[in-house]
C-alpha cells in the first residue's frame, strides 16, 4: 500500500467542511484508491463538533480513508501535509469593522502560513477558502518564505462555476461544452467574470452575447450570487463551495480541466506580474494545470474595457494589502 497523502482541513466543524471532508475521503482529489490521512484543525471550542464529524467520516468506511485526527494545534495539523484546505476563518460579526476582521483573520493566516512553512511536505498545495480568501492567501504566503509562492492559491472556482452555470442556461448548452471562461480579480463584488474568450464546443461565441446582458445581468448576478444564496437558502453557500474546492484541488493534482490543453479555469494565484497585476497579489487569473503545476495563461489580448474592469478589482486587492500592512500583519 502507498504511503498516505496527508490532507489538512481547517474550519472542520463548519458547514463547508461538512460537505468537503466527505468528498476528499471518497477519493475525489487524489483518486479513489490513494490512501488519505485527514487532519482536522479547529479552534478549541469547536474541537468537540469536529470530533463528531471525524466519527461520521469513520462510519462511512471510505476505502481510501486511512485515518482521521482532530487538533487545535496548527503545527500538528500541517506537519507533513501534502494538501491543505484553509476553510476556517473569522466571520464578520455585527458591528465589526473591516479592520477588526482583517486583524482577526490576519492572525489566523499568519499562524497557519508559519506552520505550513515549518512542517508541510515539499509538494504542499494550499487552497484558501475562508474570506477574505485572496488576502488571507496573501498573508499565509507571506509567512511561508520557504514555500514557493505558486503553492498558495485562493478559491475563485466557485465564481467560475457560477458563471458557467449562468452561461449554460443562457446559451442552452451543457456547462461541459463551455470553455475560455475566466473570473479576474478578487473573490468579492468587484470581481470580473469575463466572457471575452468564451467558446462553445471550441468555437468562439462571445460576439453572440448581448453586451447589455453581460454588464447589467450576468456580471452582477455572478458576483452577487453568494448574497443571493444567503437570501434564498438562509445561510451561505456550502456544498457548492466545497464542490468548487474539490474541482480546484483535483485539477491541480491531476491536471486539467478535462485534460484539454486549450482550456483553462480560474485560480486566484500569486501574481508574477502577468496582465499588469502587481507582483505578490493573489488574483483570479486564467490558469492551466500541467504536470501538477499551475501555469497562468499569460498571452491573452486585453481590451480597454477589460483593462478597466480588471484594474477596478485589482485596486481593491491593493487596498486590502495596504490595510494588512498597516495593521502590521506582514
Ligand atoms: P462556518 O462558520 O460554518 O465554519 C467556519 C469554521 O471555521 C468554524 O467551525 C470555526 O470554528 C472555524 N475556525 C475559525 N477560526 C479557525 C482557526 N483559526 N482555525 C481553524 N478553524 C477555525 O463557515 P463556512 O460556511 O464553512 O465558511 C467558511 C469560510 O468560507 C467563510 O470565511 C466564508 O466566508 C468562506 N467562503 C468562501 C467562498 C469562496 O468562494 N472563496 C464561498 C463560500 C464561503 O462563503
Amino acid at each position: 500500500r502507498e504511503t498516505a497523502h496527508v490532507v489538512t482541513v481547517t474550519g472542520a466543524a463548519g458547514q463547508i467542511a461538512y460537505s468537503l471532508l466527505f468528498r476528499i475521503a471518497a477519493g475525489e482529489i487524489f483518486g479513489p484508491r490513494v490512501p488519505i490521512e485527514l487532519r482536522l484543525l479547529e479552534i478549541p471550542s469547536a474541537v468537540g463538533v469536529a470530533e463528531g464529524v471525524a466519527m461520521e467520516l469513520e462510519d462511512a468506511a471510505f476505502p481510501a480513508l486511512e485515518s482521521v485526527s482532530v487538533t487545535s494545534d496548527a503545527t500538528e495539523a500541517f506537519d507533513g501535509a501534502n494538501a491543505a484546505f484553509l476553510v476556517g476563518a473569522k466571520p464578520r460579526g455585527a458591528g465589526m469593522e473591516r479592520a477588526d476582521l482583517l486583524t482577526a483573520n490576519g492572525a489566523i493566516f499568519r499562524t497557519q502560513g508559519q506552520a505550513i512553512n515549518a512542517g508541510a511536505a515539499d509538494d504542499i498545495r494550499v487552497l484558501v477558502v475562508g474570506n477574505p480568501a485572496n488576502t488571507n492567501a496573501f498573508i499565509a504566503a507571506n509567512h511561508a518564505p520557504d514555500v514557493p509562492s505558486d503553492r498558495f492559491t485562493a478559491l475563485m472556482r466557485l465564481d467560475h462555476n457560477r458563471a458557467l452555470s449562468q452561461l449554460g442556461h443562457k446559451l442552452s448548452v451543457p456547462t461541459t461544452a463551455l470553455g475560455g471562461m475566466v473570473v479576474w480579480g478578487n473573490h468579492s463584488l468587484s470581481q470580473f467574470p469575463d466572457t471575452t474568450y468564451l467558446t462553445v464546443d471550441g468555437k468562439p461565441v462571445s460576439g453572440d452575447l448581448d453586451t447589455r446582458w453581460i454588464e447589467d445581468d450576468f456580471i452582477p448576478r455572478v458576483a452577487g450570487r453568494g448574497g443571493e444564496i444567503i437570501k434564498v437558502r438562509g445561510s451561505s453557500s456550502a456544498a457548492s463551495a466545497a464542490s468548487a474546492a474539490v474541482d480546484h484541488m483535483r485539477d491541480w493534482v491531476q491536471g486539467g480541466p478535462e485534460g484539454n490543453d486549450e482550456s483553462w479555469t480560474t485560480v486566484a494565484m500569486v501574481s508574477r506580474g502577468d496582465y499588469g497585476i502587481p507582483e505578490g497579489l493573489v488574483c483570479g487569473q486564467p490558469v492551466r494545470s500541467v504536470g501538477g503545476k499551475l501555469e497562468v495563461v499569460s498571452d491573452l489580448e486585453i481590451s480597454p474595457w477589460q483593462r478597466h474592469r480588471i484594474d477596478a478589482s485589482v485596486a481593491e486587492l491593493i487596498s486590502e494589502r495596504e490595510a494588512v500592512a498597516s495593521l502590521g500583519l506582514l
